[in-house]
C-alpha cells in the first residue's frame, strides 16, 4: 500500500489505497490491516504526509454492515481506532475520492486535513437509513466543516451528494478534473488543519444562538420514536452535542449513542432490509443470463397506469412510445405527463430543458406498427383476461422477434397471456404500482416458459428504473395483493365482530403504516375490490354482504367522496377519511345477520390479527414457490404496502417477535 510510484515517493506523500472488494468495505479485519500499514507510513521518517484512496472505482461503502449482526469483540480493530490514529498523527493527511465515499469511509476522509475529489464522485453519510447515525466522528466533524444546519441536513437525509455541492458547503476543497491523487500530493505539500480543532458553528449566516431553535425544528421534522425515529433523534442530539461540548466529550457522546443503536431492534431491521434488497436479484435454479440491451420501450394503453409507466421510462432515459387510439386518454395523458415535468423544474429537480427533452422521448401513438423497433413493450389496458390476450396476439405480430412483451396486469394468469403469442420464452409481468413514476416496487413475474434471459433483462430493467423489483411466481395477485387480500379479509372480519372501522386503522398507524386497510380499501375503489371478490369466486373479503352493500350505495371509496369512511372537500382536500357512524351500523347489521355476534377486542389483539393475516400468507407463498424468501416478502411490503421499515417487514417481524402464525 506504500507508494510505489517514484514521482509521488519523491514528494513524500504514502499513498494507503483502500482496497476490499467489491466496494472497500471498513471491516474490522479490514480495517486491522489497514491501521498496520498507516502505523508503517507514521513510522517511516521520509513520509511527511499519508494520502488515502480506494481501488475497485469507489473510495469507500464504510463500515462493513456484517460486522454489527454479532457482538462486537472487544479487541475489534474498528474504523474508529484507523481515525484515531491520523487524528494523532503529526503528519498532513488528504482524501483522495473517487466514486462513492460514504459512511465511515466519508468519516475517515473528514479526519483528514483536505479533501479532493473528482467531478463524478459521490458522498454521503447514509447511517441513518440503517437506523444509525455516523459513529466514526461525522456528527462531531461535519458541523465543525459545514456548519450544523447543513450537516443536520446532509445526515438526517442520508442520501449522497455530488462533489459540485460538496463543494459548495465546503464539505471538500477541491474538484480535481484530472487525477484525485494528483491533486491530493499537492495538497499534502499544505500545513496540518484537523476539523477537529476547529469550532462547530450553526450556519454561516445564522448566530451562535440560533443553535437550540435549528436543534428544536430538526426534533419538530423527524418522526417520533416510537414511530421509527429513534436515531434521527440521537443523530441531533449528536449534533447538539457537538456545539456544546469539547471535540472529546462530543465523540464520546457519539459512541454512546451508536452503540446503543447498533443494537436497537429498528437498526437490525432496517439493515435486515439492506441485505433482503442486495439479494432480491439473485434467483436460485436460474442460471445466470446475459441480459439483453433496452434501448427503446413500448407501452400500450396511455391511463393512468400507462402513462405513469411511461414517465418511469423516460425518467431514466429510455424513448418510450404509447400506442393508444383513445383520443380523450392520450390528451389527458400528454398533460399528466407535462404536468409531471414541470413539477420537477418547480422542485429544482430538473432545468427546463431536461424537462423539456425527457416530455419529447414520450411519443403517443395509435399506430400499432410504430412498436415494431422496441426492445420491451408493457401492456397497461383494462384488466380483463380477453383484451389482454388479444393485445398480446397483436404485440406478437408487430414486434421484433428478440422483444420482450410484459403485461402489467396485477391479477391475471401469465401464462394464459404467453400462449397468445409465440414467444412465450419472452413473456412475463411487469407488475408497477401506482404512481407508477413513483413507487418504488415492481414485481417480476415469471411465467412457466419465461427464459433466464428474460428474468434477467427484467432485472436489469428494475435497476435503471431504480425500482425494488422482486420475482414472483404465477399466482394470483402475485405476491403483494395476495396477501393484502387476506390483511383486507382479516379487517372486515373484526369489523363484522363490532369494531369500528376507524379503530381499526387507527391501531395500524399507529404501528407505522401510513394509513390503515379501510382507508386503503377507499383509495383503491371498493368497486375493485368487489370484482377482485368475484374474481376469487368462494373465496370473499368477508362473511357478510357490507362489501355489496357500500357498492350498491355508490360509496366506492374516495372517488365518490364515500365509501367505508366519508370524506369531505374541506377536511384534507378530499383525502381525510371521516368516521361514519351510518357504515359501522351496516356491520352491525350484516353481521345480525349473519349470525356474528359483537365481542370486545384490545388494540392487541386487532394488531396481532391483522399481521397474522400478512405472515400466515406470506408463509404460505413460501411453501408454494411464489415467493423466493421471506426477505422478498418483507421488500414487497415495506415498498409497495406502506409496512413501517422500522419493523423490517412481516416475515422479519414475525421471527423477530414470535407473533403467532395464523396458519
Ligand atoms: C457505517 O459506515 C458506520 C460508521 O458510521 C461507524 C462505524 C463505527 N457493508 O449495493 P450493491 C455489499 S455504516 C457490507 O449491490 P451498488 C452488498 O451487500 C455503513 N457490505 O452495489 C453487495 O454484496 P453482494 C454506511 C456492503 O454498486 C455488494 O457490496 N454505508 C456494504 O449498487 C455490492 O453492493 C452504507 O450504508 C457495506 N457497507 O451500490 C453504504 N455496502 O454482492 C451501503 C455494499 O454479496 N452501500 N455492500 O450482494 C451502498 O449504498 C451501495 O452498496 C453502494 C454500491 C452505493 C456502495
Amino acid at each position: 500500500m506504500l507508494p510505489s510510484d517514484p514521482a509521488l515517493r519523491d514528494q513524500r506523500a504514502a499513498v494507503i489505497t483502500l482496497d476490499n472488494p467489491p466496494v472497500n468495505a471498513l471491516s474490522f479485519a479490514y480495517c486491522k490491516a489497514l491501521l498496520e500499514t498507516i502505523e508503517v507510513a507514521h513510522g517511516n521518517d521520509a513520509v511527511e504526509a499519508v494520502v488515502f484512496t480506494g481501488a475497485n472505482g469507489l473510495f469507500s461503502a464504510g463500515a462493513d454492515v456484517n460486522d454489527f449482526n454479532a457482538e462486537i469483540p472487544p479487541d475489534a480493530v474498528t474504523i474508529r481506532d484507523v481515525i484515531a490514529a491520523v487524528e494523532a498523527s503529526v503528519k498532513v493527511h488528504v482524501a483522495a475520492i473517487e466514486g462513492n465515499c460514504l459512511g465511515g469511509g466519508l468519516e475517515l476522509a473528514l479526519a483528514c486535513d483536505y479533501r479532493v475529489a473528482t467531478p463524478e464522485a459521490k458522498l454521503g453519510l447514509p447511517e441513518i437509513r440503517l437506523g444509525l447515525l455516523p459513529g466514526a466522528g461525522g456528527t462531531q466533524r461535519l458541523p465543525r466543516l459545514i456548519g450544523a444546519r447543513a450537516a443536520l441536513e446532509f445526515m438526517l437525509k442520508g442520501s449522497s451528494i455530488s462533489a459540485q455541492r460538496a463543494l459548495e458547503l465546503g464539505l471538500i476543497d477541491e474538484i480535481a478534473e484530472a487525477s484525485a491523487i494528483e491533486r491530493a500530493t499537492v495538497l499534502a505539500k499544505g500545513r496540518k488543519r484537523r476539523v477537529s480543532e476547529r469550532q462547530a458553528f450553526i450556519a454561516k449566516d445564522l448566530p451562535a444562538q440560533a443553535g437550540p431553535y435549528v436543534v428544536a425544528q430538526a426534533h419538530k421534522m423527524v418522526p417520533s420514536e416510537e414511530n421509527g425515529g429513534v436515531a434521527a433523534h440521537k443523530l441531533i442530539d449528536a449534533v447538539q452535542a457537538s456545539i456544546e461540548l469539547s471535540f472529546p466529550f462530543g465523540i464520546a457522546r457519539e459512541t454512546r449513542f451508536f452503540d446503543e443503536l447498533v443494537r436497537s431492534k429498528p437498526s437490525s431491521s432496517l439493515r435486515h432490509l439492506f441485505f433482503a434488497e442486495r439479494e432480491l436479484a439473485k434467483i436460485p435454479g436460474v442460471p445466470e443470463a446475459e441480459p439483453l440491451p433496452i434501448e427503446g420501450v413500448g407501452v400500450v394503453g396511455a391511463g393512468t397506469m400507462g402513462s405513469g409507466i411511461a414517465i418511469a421510462f423516460a425518467q431514466a432515459g429510455l424513448p418510450v412510445i404509447v400506442v393508444d387510439s383513445n383520443d380523450e386518454a392520450v390528451d389527458k395523458a400528454r398533460q399528466t405527463v407535462m404536468g409531471m415535468f414541470m413539477y420537477q423544474v418547480q422542485k429544482g429537480r430538473l432545468t427546463q430543458e431536461e424537462a423539456w427533452k425527457r416530455g419529447q422521448s414520450i411519443r403517443f401513438t395509435d399506430d400499432w406498427n410504430e412498436l415494431a423497433g422496441a426492445d420491451l413493450i408493457v401492456e397497461a389496458v383494462f384488466e380483463n383476461l380477453d383484451v389482454k390476450r388479444d393485445v398480446f396476439r397483436k404485440l406478437d405480430a408487430v414486434a421484433k422477434p428478440s422483444a420482450i412483451l410484459a403485461s402489467n396486469t396485477s391479477t391475471l394468469d401469465i401464462d394464459a397471456l404467453a400462449e397468445a403469442t409465440k414467444r412465450s420464452d419472452r413473456v412475463l409481468g411487469l407488475h408497477f404500482f401506482v404512481p407508477a413514476n413513483i413507487m418504488p416496487l415492481l414485481e417480476i413475474v415469471r411465467g412457466k416458459a419465461t427464459s433466464a434471459q428474460t428474468i434477467a433483462t427484467a432485472f436489469k430493467v428494475g435497476k435503471t428504473l431504480r425500482k425494488k423489483a422482486v420475482l414472483s411466481g404465477n399466482a394470483f395477485g402475485f405476491i403483494g395483493n395476495r396477501i393484502i387480500f387476506d390483511y383486507l379479509r382479516e379487517a372486515t372480519a373484526l369489523a363484522e365482530e363490532g369494531v369500528a372501522p376507524a379503530r381499526i386503522d387507527a391501531v395500524m398507524k399507529a404501528f407505522g403504516f401510513p394509513m390503515g386497510p379501510f382507508a386503503m380499501s377507499d383509495l383503491s375503489g371498493l368497486d375493485i375490490g368487489l370484482a377482485v371478490q368475484k374474481a376469487r369466486g368462494a373465496e370473499a373479503l368477508g362473511r357478510t354482504n357490507v362489501l355489496e352493500r357500500l357498492v350498491q350505495m355508490n360509496r366506492l371509496g374516495q372517488k365518490t367522496m364515500a365509501g367505508f369512511f366519508k370524506y369531505d372537500k374541506s377536511v384534507g382536500k378530499g383525502r381525510e377519511p371521516i368516521r361514519d357512524p351510518e357504515v359501522e351500523a351496516i356491520f352491525a347489521d350484516e353481521a345480525r345477520k349473519s349470525g356474528i355476534a359483537p365481542r370486545e377486542v384490545s388494540d392487541e389483539e386487532i394488531r396481532d390479527r391483522l399481521l397474522g393475516a400478512l405472515i400466515c400468507r406470506g408463509e404460505r407463498l413460501l411453501e408454494e414457490g411464489v415467493a423466493l424468501r421471506p426477505g422478498d416478502i418483507d421488500i414487497v411490503y415495506v415498498y409497495g404496502y406502506g409496512f413501517p421499515p422500522h419493523h423490517g417487514g412481516p416475515m422479519w417481524y414475525a421471527q423477530e417477535t414470535k407473533v403467532a402464525s395464523r396458519a
